[in-house]
């Protein structure tokens, strides 16, 4: 299972090897779109931790707005990346190159311990998304959660 995971990841790398940065935000994102502020949205509060989130499993309406509401209670950094596994997976072989990357895409975000950021998220497509914590190895001891939107 894990050979064919990352085959997948590299074959994604592949065919788009540098722009998996410079262009998201000319991109459609995997799991909906950036959300209207001056639309309403249920909140919803993920502590992130070592390694873990807290709830890693979320149910949203087609349509609905979510306003994340994210806090690292851990000692490490974290990250809360929304995508398809497929896009983390590719995402991910790349953050094994560059551990550091600093994350400033409207569908994801990197937080220091104590840190607490939001992120505004129209889910409008149905499917099965997830979020994860790319830094290496973190996915791997758990940090992926999973939102169903129907
Ligand atoms: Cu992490």
């Amino acid at each position: 299972m894990k050979t064919i995971k990352l085959a997948l990841a590299l074959a994604a790398l592949s065919i788009a090897p540098a722009f998996a940065h410079e262009q998201h935000g000319h991109e459609s994102f995997s799991a909906g779109e950036p959300g209207n502020p001056k639309k309403p949205a249920r909140t919803i509060e993920i502590l992130m931790n070592e390694m873990d989130y807290t709830p890693a499993k979320i149910e949203v309406k087609r349509g609905e707005q979510i306003r994340f509401v994210l806090r690292n209670v851990g000692k490490e950094d974290h990250e809360f990346l929304l995508a398809t596994t497929k896009e983390n997976l590719a995402h991910a072989e790349v953050m094994k190159k560059h551990p550091h990357m600093e994350h400033d895409d409207p569908n994801g975000v990197r937080l220091a311990p104590s840190k607490t950021a939001e992120i505004l998220w129209k889910f409008s497509k149905a499917g099965t998304f997830e979020f994860s914590c790319l830094i290496p190895d973190h996915r791997n001891y758990g940090m992926v959660g999973h939102v169903t939107v129907k």
